[in-house]
């Protein structure tokens, strides 16, 4: 797929990257999104990020960990755009940063107007913390003088080997919706998740989740708090030949798990209460 080579350069964009002391540990994030975009230890990368993504203004960045806020694809209606919600293609304000020996912290907020109608009342905070696990914690305050409810997810694309090498285990029983077209519906996870084609699922649990990766020979476990949802997704080759920012053959290398609170699971804040879903990843 080609691309104007500026669209796919993070020039115009403000980015932050970080090393802890001991220089472990390193990440980058950008405004754009509040994106976290790369977790390594001693330089061994954990996070996905498409070589086409652009980097523009208003557009989601292809990869790392996209913020969907204050709903979820189109939303409860099924009409909400854009899609995912305003938080992933929102310029986020970075807060400031924090290194000790061993981690890397950034903080961003969401700068206030950002939404309207019912969520204008809606503070956000984003703590990102690169340590030997990515800690994520996105914090929503209900401001406002009104109930409101939300959907959510941190939708973090992981990097494996090959999807056709991975399995996924800690969601088996747990009941799932399936929204892979012509397959919709209720089902019940039978056994570890291996994948065979196009995979895009809402699951009703909180994991935890561990990835065995046998093509790149580790293991990786995704803990939840706050989350009643864990979304499991790969667009397979049908699925990313539609999109224009996924290299040739890149879909193979990357697994989003995501922790999210969703449709049923949406949040409701009463004025003056906080909700905070925390993701971690670690390498174990
Ligand atoms: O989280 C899975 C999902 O909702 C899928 O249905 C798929 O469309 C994906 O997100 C990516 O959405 P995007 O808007 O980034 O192309």
């Amino acid at each position: 797929m080609t691309q104007d080579p500026a669209q796919n350069s993070t020039q115009h964009l403000t980015s932050h990257t970080v090393t802890s002391r001991d220089g472990r540990i390193g990440g980058t994030a950008f405004d754009l999104g509040a994106a976290v975009t790369s977790w390594t230890i001693e330089g061994e990368e954990f996070l996905w990020l498409s070589s086409l993504s652009r980097y523009q203004p208003g557009v989601a960045i292809r990869g790392g960990v996209p913020i969907c806020f204050p709903w979820f694809g189109p939303g409860r209606t099924g009409d909400a755009s854009p899609k995912h919600g305003r938080a992933r293609i929102t310029e986020w304000i970075f807060d400031g940063e924090e290194i000790t020996e061993n981690s890397a912290t950034l903080r961003f907020s969401l700068p206030a107007g950002t939404f309207e109608g019912e969520y204008s009342g809606l503070a956000v905070r984003y703590d990102v913390t690169f340590g030997e696990a990515l800690e994520l914690k996105l914090t929503v305050t209900n401001e406002g003088s009104e109930a409101t409810s939300f959907e959510e997810a941190l939708h973090t694309y992981i990097r494996v080997g090959d999807i056709e090498n991975i399995a996924i285990s800690g969601l088996e029983g747990a009941k799932y919706f399936n929204k892979v077209a012509g397959e919709e519906g209720e089902y019940q996870q039978d056994g570890a998740i291996t994948f065979t084609g196009p995979t895009d699922r809402i699951y009703a649990a909180e994991g935890p989740v561990e990835i065995a990766d046998s093509t790149l020979e580790r293991r990786i476990k995704v803990e939840l708090e706050g989350a009643s949802n864990i979304v499991v997704w790969n667009p397979w080759e049908s699925g990313a030949a539609s999109m224009s920012d996924v290299g040739a053959g890149e879909w193979r290398t990357m697994v989003c798990v995501e922790g999210a609170n969703v449709l049923d699971s949406a949040i409701h804040l009463e004025p003056g209460e906080t909700h905070t879903l925390t993701y971690r990843l670690r390498a174990l």
